[in-house]
């Protein structure tokens, strides 16, 4: 019980390597922006905590050490490996989180899959996650607890730790009450997430949902609802809100509400992309490119991301603009998360072939319209695609927020690049100089991705210069600082307050 901030995240914060026959803790490259953002807050008390889960049974590592203790770049902080087995993880992790939660909070419900869901091994994982934050904690300690797949845990840490102040956020959409309410478990899932101090989601319109599905089942109140800042209030886009509610009453206690949008890290970014290494790729590239154009998308594979509705608009752009034959490449990027799913095997298959026909009805000896990259990029090679490419195609049909179109801003220290942006990516609320995209119409997605292709210099300019402005306020501090301000001065451990 010493830590002041405890952050439960179900995965481990680095890569486990075997070196000489000891185990070495490196950076995580798996291609998810979020950990590192996590792990930086550990710099900023003297002691942090993080909880997650390993492998119960991983033959090459039968006794792992249960707790262990890193000192790194970050700062100090233990971490708690809960030992799962793989029947916990299957069931928790890629049935009922992935199989049921993942659909209905991207507003999928015919994907929706609840025959296979094992309920009481839900809330048996998500009791030991919140029985290890409550051993972690100091007394008062904020304990930040991350997405869906730990929905209970806050109602159980309440019970465990009455002291402690905890804050809750959401990394997916959050759907109203007509989407949410197909699950079963919708009572006990809000119900724990209203034993939060502070519930945080990246956009309004998330907030506004999550108080739609909680009044619907539950005597929740709202006690403050507030104008939302003008420039996230656009009255044309798709996912903005006018008013968000910011505080409500459940079972006589106060909730605070949050819309904070997850950033990046921007002065990483545009070290990276500054660099004479990143230039001299840049020039490989471009030289690879010669006088044609270079489209870049980069995304986990998944339904959600819109990789066939994206390579379906790329083969009627062929089609209709002869001219762009032999002279516009996309680059897609689809990175498949370790998990042999059924319905993430059967997006790859059907991506892979997509591109191959589209390969063959167009391409050439010389020229491949579409490069399918299915494995993980280095993020410095990633940084200087992002350079070389004039345009970013970014067209989710559903995200929570969506990193990679903040980082190719980021990366565009030069001021040029178009970034293309679904309207249903939580970003385009911030992003509002991108060429907004409807992944769900041809007429949209066709005439946004020509729209960028042609755009002059001077316009291109102009917009990315105003999406830079925005990724540049709103990067990783802001975040930081927003969720932590959430809790207010009077609850914060002094280490942290003094910070913020
Ligand atoms: C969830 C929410 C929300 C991708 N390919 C490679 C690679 N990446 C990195 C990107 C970016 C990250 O993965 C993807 O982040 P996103 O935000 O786009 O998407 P999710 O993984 O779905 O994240 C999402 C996010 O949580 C944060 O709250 O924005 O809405 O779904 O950082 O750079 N990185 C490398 N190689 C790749 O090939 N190195």
């Amino acid at each position: 019980m010493s830590s002041n901030l405890v952050i439960v995240y179900h995965r481990q914060p680095y890569e486990e390597v075997e070196v000489d026959g000891k185990i070495e803790y490196r950076e995580n490259k798996s291609p998810n922006g979020i950990v590192p953002t996590l792990k930086s807050f550990f710099g900023r008390v003297d002691k942090g905590a993080w909880i997650a889960w390993k492998h119960a049974d991983d033959p090459a590592n039968p006794d792992f050490e249960r707790v262990i203790e890193i000192d790194d770049a970050y700062g100090k902080y233990t971490v708690s490996r809960l030992p799962l087995t793989p029947e916990q993880v299957t069931s928790f992790y890629h049935v009922s989180s992935k199989e049921a939660f993942w659909p209905i909070l991207h507003g999928f419900k015919e994907r929706y899959n609840y025959d296979p869901v094992d309920w009481p091994t839900f809330r048996e994982v998500n009791w030991a996650f919140a029985e290890a934050a409550a051993a972690e904690a100091a007394e008062g300690a904020v304990v930040w607890v991350h997405d869906y797949n730990l929905w209970l845990v806050p109602g159980y840490l309440r019970t465990l730790r009455p002291d402690v102040k905890i804050s809750f956020f959401h990394h997916t959409p959050f759907p109203n009450a007509d989407i949410f309410n197909v699950l079963p478990w919708r009572k006990e899932i809000l119900e724990s997430l209203l034993a939060c101090d502070v519930v945080g989601f990246h956009i309004p319109r998330y907030v506004n949902n999550f108080v739609s599905a909680a009044r619907s089942l539950l005597e929740v109140e709202t006690l403050k609802r507030e104008k939302v800042k003008p420039e996230l209030a656009s009255e044309t886009s798709a996912l903005s809100e006018q008013s968000v509610v910011t505080e409500v009453g459940f079972d006589g206690r106060t909730v605070r509400l949050q819309a904070s949008p997850v950033g990046v890290d921007v002065e990483y970014i545009e070290q990276l992309a500054s660099s004479d290494k990143t230039a001299a790729k840049v020039k490989e590239i471009k030289q690879e490119i010669g006088d044609g154009q270079l489209i870049l998308s980069v995304g986990r594979t998944d339904y959600t991301k819109g990789g066939i509705e994206q390579l379906e608009s790329f083969e009627r752009l062929l089609e209709s603009r002869p001219d762009l034959r032999g002279k516009v490449r996309l680059m897609h990027v689809s990175v498949a998360a370790n998990s042999n799913m059924t319905a993430y095997e059967e997006i790859q298959r059907d991506l892979e072939h997509l591109a191959g026909k589209i390969n063959g009805r167009y391409g050439s000896f010389e020229w491949q319209p579409i490069a399918l990259i299915s494995r993980p990029v280095p993020f410095e090679d990633l940084v200087a695609y992002y350079r070389a490419a004039d345009v970013a195609w970014i067209t989710p049909l559903a995200d929570g927020m969506n990193l990679v179109c903040k980082e190719y801003c980021a990366a565009r220290t030069d001021e040029d690049g178009v970034l293309v942006l679904s309207e249903f990516a939580g970003a385009a609320v911030e992003l509002a100089a991108a060429v907004p995209a409807n992944p769900f119409s041809h007429k949209s997605m066709d005439g946004a991705i020509q729209f960028a292709l042609d755009l002059p210099l001077e316009e291109r300019r102009g917009r990315m210069i105003s999406n830079r402005k925005m990724v540049k306020l709103q990067d990783i501090r802001f975040w930081a600082e927003d969720q932590m301000q959430a809790f207010g001065d009077e609850v914060l451990p002094a280490d942290i307050a003094d910070l913020t």
